[in-house]
């Protein structure tokens, strides 16, 4: 393919690297070449953060019924290119094309909903304790917002935190994956095109360690939200501690299904194959563990191998693909290693546990979806998330082992629990410990209007989405106007 070169977005203009660097996107299915990339440094990344300040003053003076007709555009922009942008994406990442429109559909249903808020950002007005008094709460903007995110999802992550930043009237500077720079860039495009002043959203590209971490190290950046492993969010929440600064994290998951002796079998089993292995099982919501009651499980077992041994792996673009590869040769030496910790800990390996290389599949990242039996829940590979196609089955006996061996690992995401017994259903609803629990559905799946994030390691007690997001993007301003013209004092003081 040609030379195609894509540059950063800075108060509205498409600009180069100052230094001049660059890096490629890769097809990771195939190798093939997809475009070149501006590699910023501190310098880019001052050109950038100036810019959200310069803009921040009129941004958040803007009324914001304004701020969200402009998201509203850029949802219908992204609209009307959403076969584009998801192909777009399944090139330079993987995921198989009826998922990366799924991924961009949420982009622009996360893009419909932040622009609803612009009409409300409620406050509250509460009654004062003196006469003639008004007591009011409302929301402002927490300033200048670097949103750092993922590959894995990346046109809907970005909206997570863009669409609820930007209708609060914070300024950006977005920083996406160097493995999906192409997504962002449709993304970019789609907020220009709506009509987004200068300055509001820049985004700019290169490596986290390069380009994120001059990025949250910024005096004049206000708050980082983050979205990506564990290893990395602990570091930028340890950083930005020291600096006295606002942040968001949202990190790993170890995803349980249980499935108990009453469940409808049939149903389960289509969910864990869509829950372990869609993306590649690159999702922090990714089903790795499935929690099976002794009387069920040899069925399980047999079954799950079978569909999962019937998966076709291939390019993300042929119609016929279930599962394609994984992002890159880090993330398949990772899944690698981990079945050979699996083995050595005493699991089985079911099905899968090598890379794929038959004909064209040795072009690309392929990685046979995995399943592995004979698993305790304390193992290594019950417990450390994998992020790729392999998943444990483990061996439980009530429903209260189920729910403890759930909660028992460092993070706290999602539960898919399947019954067909409504009291232990919502009884364990009660103490499962995870931010996130589907009953008679797989782990994967989270609409943008309700709260997504989770208890212990996965996050630092944000919530993304729904009306959570706004606790992460606003500050609150309490307002007491006092219009009795007497001097009053509050707490009974004479
Ligand atoms: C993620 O895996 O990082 O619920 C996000 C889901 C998607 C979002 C997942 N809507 O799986």
């Amino acid at each position: 393919m040609a030379k195609k070169d894509y540059h950063n977005y800075i108060d509205g203009r498409w600009v180069p690297a100052r230094s001049g660097k660059t890096f490629e996107n890769t097809d990771p299915a195939s190798g093939e070449y997809l475009g070149t990339y501006p590699r910023s440094s501190p310098e880019d990344i001052e050109q950038a953060v100036d810019a959200s300040v310069k803009a921040y003053d009129s941004w958040r003076k803007t009324p914001a019924p304004h701020r969200a007709n402009i998201l509203a555009r850029a949802a219908e922009a992204l609209d009307r290119k959403k076969d584009e942008v998801a192909r777009s994406m399944t090139r330079e990442m993987g995921k198989v094309l009826k998922e990366a429109r799924g991924d961009v559909q949420e982009g622009i249903d996360m893009l419909q909903y932040s622009a609803g808020e612009g009409r409300r950002l409620f406050g509250h007005v509460t009654p004062s304790e003196l006469p003639r008094k008004l007591a009011l709460a409302q929301r402002v903007p927490v300033g200048v917002v670097a949103a750092i995110t993922p590959w894995n999802f990346p046109l809907a992550i970005p909206t997570w935190k863009l669409g609820p930043a930007l209708v609060a009237g914070n300024t950006v500077v977005f920083k996406p994956s160097q493995y999906t720079p192409e997504s962002a860039y449709h993304l970019a495009k789609a907020l220009e095109e709506a009509g987004l002043p200068p300055g509001v959203m820049n985004l700019v590209y290169g490596p986290g360690n390069e380009a994120g971490t001059p990025l949250i190290e910024h005096p004049r950046v206000d708050m980082v939200s983050f979205t990506g492993s564990s290893a990395v969010g602990q570091g930028i929440g340890q950083r930005c501690a020291h600096l006295g600064k606002r942040y968001h994290l949202e990190m790993g998951g170890k995803n349980a299904i249980i499935i108990l002796e009453d469940a409808d079998i049939d149903l389960a089993l289509s969910y864990i194959i869509w829950s372990a292995f869609g993306t590649s099982g690159q999702r922090c919501t990714a089903a790795s563990r499935i929690i099976v009651h002794k009387a069920v499980i040899w069925e399980v077992t047999e079954r799950v191998v079978e569909a999962t041994r019937k998966l076709r792996l291939g390019h993300g673009l042929e119609p016929e693909t279930d599962v394609g590869p994984v992002v890159n040769a880090e993330q398949l030496e990772k899944v690698q290693r981990y079945v050979k910790i699996g083995i050595d800990e005493g699991a089985k390996v079911l099905c899968g546990g090598q890379r794929a290389t038959e004909g064209a599949l040795s072009k690309g990242y392929f990685f046979q979806p995995t399943i592995f039996g004979d698993v305790k829940p304390k193992m290594r590979i019950a417990q450390e998330e994998i992020f790729g196609p392999a998943t444990a089955i483990l061996e439980i006996s009530s429903v209260e082992e189920a729910v403890a061996v759930n909660n028992d690992t460092p993070y706290g995401l999602v539960t898919g629990i399947f019954t067909r017994d409504i009291n232990k259903a919502l009884a364990a609803l009660e103490d499962l410990s995870t931010g996130i629990v589907y009953i008679n559905a797989g782990t994967i799946g989270a609409e943008v209007h309700l709260p997504f994030g989770g208890t212990r390691g996965t996050g630092n007690g944000h919530r993304e989405a729904g009306l959570a997001a706004l606790e992460v993007y606003t500050e609150w301003k309490s307002v007491y106007l006092d219009y009795s013209g007497t001097l009053q004092k509050a707490q009974k003081i004479e």
